[in-house]
């Protein structure tokens, strides 16, 4: 029989709310249980595909709005193949972002509905579970300033704050909102408590494929 299969798991929320904080120790509080972990994040700016994204984020090039979301979603397909290899190791996969920003942050620009940015991500490694750090904008200001990266304004994010809310009603997707507004330590609780439960639960379960 094969062995058992890690676990996908995606943290999603808005600029500031804590996610690679987060992922960093839920990575540790895994592997302390005797859990491989590693962690990913997206954009994976170190390859060919990112190096474009990368500098479109720091404003060093302007891409088309349709382009670039493809690149996002190419920069996803093109790590899948090691993805699942991990997974079929029994690695347990953190994920910093996922198709579920691709699809926020794109459908909060004028133009594109839901379903155009969803498609090119259909089919993706299903995340087990994907958890949405939770910050209001007042309490992400208290974090400190916005950097100088693309979308990093207060008027982009409430618009991507609300195409999460409505991604976030899609019961095929295993959702958690988590309060980001509590200390480090209590935010990390609660997701390693998710985290724990679902790597249990998915461990000789098929991995899904998302939106499909
Ligand atoms: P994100 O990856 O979501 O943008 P970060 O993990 O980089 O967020 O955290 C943004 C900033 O907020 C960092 O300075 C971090 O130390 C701080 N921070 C993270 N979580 C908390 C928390 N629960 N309470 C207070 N500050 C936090
Ligand atoms: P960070 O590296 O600070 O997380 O910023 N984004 C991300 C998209 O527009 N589409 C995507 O598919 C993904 C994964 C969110 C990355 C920025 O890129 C945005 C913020």
């Amino acid at each position: 029989m094969a062995g058992k299969r890690g676990a996908l798991i995606v943290l999603e929320g808005v600029d500031r709310a804590g996610k690679t904080t987060q992922c960093k120790k839920l990575v540790q509080a895994l592997q302390q249980n005797g859990r491989p972990a590693e962690m990913m994040r997206f954009p994976d700016r170190s390859t060919t595909i990112g190096q474009l994204i990368s500098s479109y984020l720091e404003k060093k090039s302007d891409l088309e709005d349709h382009t670039v979301h493809l690149l996002f979603s190419a920069n996803r397909w093109e790590l899948v193949p090691l993805m699942k290899k991990k997974l079929e190791q029994g690695i347990n996969l953190v994920v910093d972002r996922y198709a579920f920003s691709g699809v926020a942050f794109t459908s909060a620009k004028p133009g594109f509905c839901l379903d155009w940015c969803k498609n090119p991500d259909v089919g993706l490694p299903k995340p087990d579970l994907v958890m949405f750090l939770k910050l209001s904008p007042t309490e992400a200001s208290l974090r400190g300033q916005f950097g100088e990266e693309r979308y990093e304004t207060s008027v982009f994010q409430r618009a991507v704050q609300q195409k999460f809310e409505h991604l976030m009603k899609d019961a095929s997707v295993n959702w958690q909102v988590i309060d980001a507004s509590a200390s480090i330590e209590d935010v990390h609780e609660d997701i390693a408590t998710h985290s724990l439960n679902t790597v249990s639960t998915v461990e000789n379960q098929p991995l899904g494929e998302l939106w499909k």
